[in-house]
This record gives C-alpha cells, structure tokens and sequence, in this order.
C-alpha cells in the first residue's frame, strides 16, 4: 500500500523544450503570417535593461515599422536558429542524446497566417507533418504547445487580441485543425504557455498592445478568462478527436517563500503566489475560479464579462495534467522599500534572497524550490506532472578543437534533477522533464543569441550573424548519460 519510489519511472520523459518563434526561423516561407513574436527587434543600442520591454509593452509606431520590408532594425525571431530548414539534423541530435520527448510548439500563423481564415495553409500543416515524421523516425513522443508567446498579429491588430471574445472560435478553429491533422501523431498537448504572464507581459501573452489603455488590469483578466474557456473548448475537441490525448496547463512557477517570518510576509506570499501563479492552474486542473477570485478581482477594480455556457464548459473540461517552467524562486515581503530587488522571467519586483546565488542574468538559482515546486503542485490538484522547462540561461564559450566546457549548466541541471528525483521519492507524480532550449535558441526576453541554454551550440551571434553549425557542448554527453541511465547517473 505504501511503495516507496527511488527511481524516476521507466517510462519518465526525459527530453528538452522549444517554442517556434524563438527556434524556427522561416518567418517568409511556406504561407506563414507574421505573429506577435516576429515584430520583436533586438537592438544593441537601446539600454539592456530595456530588451526586455516589448514583451510587455509594444507600441503601433513599431509594429508599422516592422510591417516596412525597407525596415532596416533586426527581428531576431523571424530567423529563429532555421530549424525549419535544419530539423532533420537538429532532431537526430536530440535521438543521439536518447531524448524520449520534444516539447515543441505550433507556430499558429503556420496554419492560419492572420488567425481568422476559414481554412488553414496546407503548406503550414505540412511542414510539422515531416517534424513529427521525423521525430516519430526515432521515437521521440512529441508535446505540443498550441499557443507559445506567438498568436497572429493580424488578431492583435484587428481585434484588440485576446480581450475580444472572437478570438476564443479563431483559437478553436486552429486547435481543432491540428488535433484532427495530427491525431495519430500528437499525443500531449498544452493549449497555453505560462498561461499566468498574462498577468505580467499583456504583449505576448493576449496581443494587447497597450499604449493609452484605459483599464489594463481589465484586460489582463478578461482576457485569461477568454484564454480558459478557449482552453476548455479545445480540450472537449481533443478528446473527441482523440479520446487518448492528453492536454495540459503550463504556467511559469516562480515559488514564493516569506522574506522573514513576519506574519505579514506570510500573508503577502499567500497571496502573490496565487495572483502570480497559481491562480490560473487552479482555474485550469480544477476547472472552476478558486474561492479567493471574487476578492482579488474586487481589488483590482476588475469584473470579468461571461456568458452563462463558460461555467459548465470549464467544469467538464479541466486539464488531463498539470506543467510549469521552473527557473528560480523567489522571496516576498510586505515592505520591501528598504530591500534590495531581483531580476526574474515573471517582472515581479520581488526581493533578493540573501541565501541564494543568481544566474548572470539576474535570476535566482535554487534547485531545492523546484521540489517545493512539484509538492506543492501535486499536493493541490494531485494530477501527474511534466516540468516543461528548466534551464541555465549563459553565455558558452568554444574552445578550441569546437570544446565548449559548459559545466556551469550541468551543475545546475543536476542539481535541479536530484530534486525532481527526491519529490518522486515524496510521491509527487512527475512523468517528464524537458529542460529548456535544448538547442540553443533565441531569448524569449532579451532577444539575444548569446544568453544560450542548449546542450547543442548554434554558431550564431545576437545580429544572426554565423554559419548556424551546430556543436554538441560538453552537457550534450552528460545529458545523453543521464536519460541512459533514467536519471540514475547524474554526476
Ligand atoms: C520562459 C518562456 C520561454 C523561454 C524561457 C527563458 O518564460 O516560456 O519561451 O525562453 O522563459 O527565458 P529567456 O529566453 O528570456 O531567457
């Protein structure tokens, strides 16, 4: 009754993660429309601490500027590292390192270029009907994101995004025709990635181009709501399509812990986890808004519109299994003026940690939050788990002879690892783990080549400038050793 676990299990995803706007490149071939990703430059000589701003803040002045093809800015994610053109070689190196799984996205203008066509772009669907030929080729069981920071532009533009409830039938229309396409190919899907940065960059993450609006907070909500519906619907075709599928949540999971033991810290963290994370994989595994919503949305002056079918919808179509990114944690307190603050993929304004070291960007390591991490997750909705992204965001040097000794990143991922291994031993449910950027890619955030996570190197610089070789880095072996050894040999 009571069987201790002290292995991953036998049949444990052990892969890596992508998302196609920052891998794929080919934003002018076979059909595709241009998405929120691809009008996103990377310019050297705006300030770094600015490369980050138009995740949350785009503005129409750039997005015409990026509609220009005279345009002379670079748009880092319209070149991605050209899998489109190299997958069958990127794709034999990840079966070279033994991957059991791929976690890749759809980029959605692919199959629909502008998002409200009645009917898709065959060449669209035909390109990641070789991507999952090729991946099945070796056994590699795809996971596939629907929605990855990469919607229509045209939905943005034309309809004010994700804020408009018409976007819930264009997203439907587009899940519909990769479930029916790739039914016997796809088994695992997310609908949406880091569901929860709705809350912190409305650019990406609902195509809310945000300059001069007036009720952001607003938007931000009702926007989610549309994504959960629209997440529930999808859901219901899937299963109908394919009683066999399985489909996720994912949100980015900074755990938060008290800066002291001050009951006010404690409260605050309560609190900031739920509106900063778990509030939406509440809403998505169990199916209803948690009881606390009417509070939070009360003091955000928000009131979410409805129509009466989106309850039952949502109650009948929670998710099969719950995922998150993981890459630090992070420390609240209830007066942090005094206190030093910290960077972070979620723009949080929370407050360093003292007991903890950062990343060269800024990001807090700390390997035993993912195991508080997959407690807590699995305490709360007890449904398996995958952790769809962890990783080291650095920058790798080649040796010479192509040697790159990135052992920084595999003492974090091993680290990170004995700690999913140590919550299996608690009985959390874990059934996969992708690391992020197992090729090297373009930044979600900066927009950089060189803040690199891959265990394959792209010989790419941040312009795109390079022959796009790609190199196995030291990691690549360690990795390969690991997966063949279930996790048994990590060191
Ligand atoms: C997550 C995103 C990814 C990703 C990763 C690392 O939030 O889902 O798309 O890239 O963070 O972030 P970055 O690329 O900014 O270092």
């Amino acid at each position: 009754m009571f069987q201790l676990k002290t292995k991953f299990p036998e049949n444990f995803l052990w892969g890596g993660a992508t998302a196609a706007n920052q891998l794929e490149g080919g934003s002018n071939v076979g059909g595709k429309g241009l998405s929120l990703a691809d009008v996103y430059t990377f310019d050297e000589s705006i300030p770094k601490e600015h490369w980050s701003d138009q995740w949350h803040l785009m503005t129409h002045k750039q997005i015409e500027e990026a509609q220009n093809p005279d345009s002379d800015k670079y748009y880092p994610k319209r070149h991605g590292v050209d899998f489109y053109h190299h997958y069958k070689e990127d794709i034999a190196l990840f079966a070279e390192m033994g991957y059991k799984a791929f976690r890749m996205s759809i980029s959605w203008t692919r199959i629909f270029p502008n998002g409200d066509e009645l009917d898709p772009n065959e060449e669209g669907l035909a390109f990641y009907d070789r991507v999952f030929d090729e991946l099945n080729k070796y056994g590699i069981e795809p996971i596939v994101t629907l929605s990855h920071y990469e919607m229509p532009l045209h939905l943005a533009l034309k309809y004010g995004g994700w804020v408009n409830r018409k976007v819930i039938d264009f997203f439907v229309r587009y899940a519909t025709t990769v479930f029916e396409r790739y039914q016997n190919r796809v088994k695992y899907w997310m609908t949406f990635n880091e569901i929860n940065c709705v809350n912190h960059h409305q650019y990406v993450s609902l195509g809310v181009i945000e300059e001069n609006h007036p009720n952001i907070e607003q938007a931000k909500f009702q926007g989610a709501h549309h994504q959960f519906v629209a997440s529930a619907l999808a859901t219901k075709v899937c299963k109908e399509i394919n009683p066999e599928a399985k489909v996720g949540c994912m949100i980015s999971y900074q755990v938060l812990v008290p800066y002291s033991c001050d009951p006010d810290d404690v409260f605050a963290t309560v609190e900031k986890e739920r509106i900063n994370s778990l509030f939406f994989s509440d809403v998505q595994a169990k199916g209803y808004y948690p009881a606390y919503t009417a509070k939070m949305l009360a003091e955000k002056n928000v009131i979410i519109r409805t129509e009466p079918e989106d309850e039952q919808i949502m109650r009948k179509y929670p998710v099969d299994y719950v995922s998150f990114s993981y890459y630090m944690s992070g420390a609240v307190c209830a007066h942090p003026e005094k206190l030093e603050g910290v960077e972070g993929n979620l723009l949080t304004g929370g407050v360093k940690n003292p007991y903890l070291p950062s990343s060269d960007w800024g990001w807090q390591v700390d390997p035993k939050g993912l195991r508080t991490a997959l407690n807590n997750l699995y305490d709360r909705y007890q449904k398996p788990i995958i952790v769809a992204e962890n990783g080291l965001g650095a920058i790798d040097v080649v040796e010479e002879g192509d040697l790159i000794n990135d052992d920084y990143r595999i003492s974090y991922l091993r680290d990170h690892i004995k700690q999913i291994k140590k919550a299996i031993t608690d009985g959390v449910d874990v059934i996969g783990y992708t690391s992020w950027g197992c090729i090297d890619i373009v930044s979600a955030g900066t927009g950089q080549m060189s803040k690199r996570y891959g265990f394959i190197y792209v010989d790419q610089d941040d312009m795109g400038r390079g022959t796009k070789r790609r190199i196995r880095k030291k990691s690549f072996n360690w990795y390969k050793n690991v997966i063949a050894t279930n996790g048994e040999q990590l060191e």
